[in-house]
């Protein structure tokens, strides 16, 4: 029974230690992974402020290299696009290719109090 616990409790620990590493290491390679230099043939700007993303929705083509450039005009943000593994923060960009659909964008680093409202979509078509 003890044992039981112990193991579970050791399952936790580590799946929290290594989504904290997960985290940080996104942070510091995400340039060199997968595809070196993708040639995007379009790129978006996505301007951030405290608390919203200057448009309620972006419009890429799909299946087509994009640049995802994230501008912080005021305060500390960060685009994280749900159902996909980009996750630009800060004054960064990201080269993407997505398939059609909607993808819903939130803000990936806590930036105050308005941080939950700030959500956007990507729509891809
Ligand atoms: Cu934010």
């Amino acid at each position: 029974m003890s044992k039981k616990l112990a193991l579970l409790l050791a399952a936790v620990v580590m799946m929290l230690t290594l989504s904290a590493c997960g985290g940080s290491n996104d942070n510091g390679s995400a340039g060199n992974e997968a595809s070196p230099a993708q040639e995007a043939s379009q790129e978006i700007v996505i301007k951030a402020t405290s608390w919203e993303f200057d448009q309620p929705e972006y419009v890429i083509p799909k299946d087509t290299p994009v640049k995802i450039t994230v501008e912080n005009l005021k305060g500390a943000h960060g685009v994280e696009v749900e159902g996909t593994d980009i996750n630009i923060r800060g004054n960064d960009s990201q080269v993407v290719t997505l398939k059609a659909g909607t993808y819903p964008i939130r803000c990936s680093i806590v930036c105050g109090a308005g941080h939950a409202q700030m959500v956007s979509k990507i729509t891809v078509k």
